[in-house]
């Protein structure tokens, strides 16, 4: 096709279709073909996002490196280095294991990386956690909590690392994974001894299925409350509806779960 009809047909869709044509961006379809740079991301580059996000250590950017590169045998054979050595392993999973998937997830996000890249890192990043959390050993648990993202999206990779640290941190995780409606959260909160729910979303789409299930735990009387937490939330949209808090980090989960135990309540803890 001659270039002229094809940009104008690009056009054409930008106006037309909106939704289609952020899609396209989105999928990296557009940046590839040259015809739109993702706004505001022009300048970024590899380079920069690792040395924004990796850590000065050397032997923890190796690991972050290998993450990055999808790589899950070299990263499991480095973790596996540094248990040996003596190293935290939840520090590991925070310092040396995060950042690789970050950037990752940076330049998916600026158009500089695809799904693929994403999943690998994912499958390396996954196979380090294990390795971490089977140092940690089964400790007794302090109490348990149900973790799961919003009904609709499909973003696990923020919630997996959240389950991770909470295990870490001596809670005992019933993870019921992505895409799940209040209602099955709700049957997971009657059938087991949950102290507090975790719920996750990367979209604004999906943001109702965290008021929806805050709401039904309550008017269900479980006296289980939602931690709610993810790219898409903020404590100003949590602060709208009932047995619900913010909590912005994975160990800001913890210190909320150690709260919930001494018997504070939603209300208490905002
Ligand atoms: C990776 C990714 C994907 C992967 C997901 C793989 C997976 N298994 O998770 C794939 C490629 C499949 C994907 C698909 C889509 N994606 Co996407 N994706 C991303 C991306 C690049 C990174 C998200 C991520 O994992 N970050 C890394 C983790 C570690 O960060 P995190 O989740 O924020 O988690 C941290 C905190 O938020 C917090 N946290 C997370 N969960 C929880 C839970 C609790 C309880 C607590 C306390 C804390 C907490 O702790 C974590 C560690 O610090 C973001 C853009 C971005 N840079 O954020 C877009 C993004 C989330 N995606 C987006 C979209 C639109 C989509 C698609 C609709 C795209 C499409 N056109 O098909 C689909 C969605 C399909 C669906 N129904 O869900 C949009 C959402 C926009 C919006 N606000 O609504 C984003 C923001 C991209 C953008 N700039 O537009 N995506």
């Amino acid at each position: 096709m001659h270039m002229d009809i094809l940009m104008q047909n690009v056009e054409r869709v930008r106006l037309e279709d909106p939704t289609k044509f952020n899609r396209l961006v989105q999928e990296g379809m557009a940046i590839e073909l040259g015809i739109i740079q993702p706004a505001g991301k022009k300048e970024k580059t590899k380079e920069k996002f690792i040395a924004e996000f990796f850590p000065n250590d050397k032997k923890y950017a190796a690991v972050a490196q290998s993450v990055l590169d999808g790589k899950r045998k070299i990263t499991e054979g480095l973790v596996k280095e540094l248990i040996d050595a003596g190293k935290d392993p939840v520090d590991l999973v925070t310092n040396a294991l995060m950042p690789g998937i970050t950037v990752q997830c940076e330049m998916y996000d600026a158009g500089l990386s695809f799904v693929p890249e994403i999943l690998m890192s994912n499958d390396a990043m996954q196979g380090g956690i294990k390795l971490c959390q089977d140092k940690i050993g089964n400790v007794p648990s302090k109490g348990t909590v149900v973790s799961f993202v919003a009904e609709g999206d499909l973003h696990d990779i923020g919630k997996n690392i959240c389950a991770a640290i909470m295990r870490a941190n001596g809670f005992k995780v019933i993870d019921i994974g992505r895409d799940v409606s209040k209602d099955k959260v709700l049957q997971t909160v009657k059938e087991n001894d949950v102290k507090l729910a975790c719920g996750s979303t990367l979209m604004s789409t999906t943001k109702p299925g965290l008021i929806d299930t805050s709401l039904l735990l309550e008017l269900e009387k479980t006296g289980v409350s939602v931690a709610c937490g993810g790219a898409a939330v903020s404590k100003a949209f949590v602060d709208t509806f009932r047995n619900a808090v913010y909590t912005k980090s994975p160990l800001e989960t913890v210190h909320t779960m150690e709260k919930v135990l001494k018997g504070e309540t939603w209300e208490k803890l905002r």
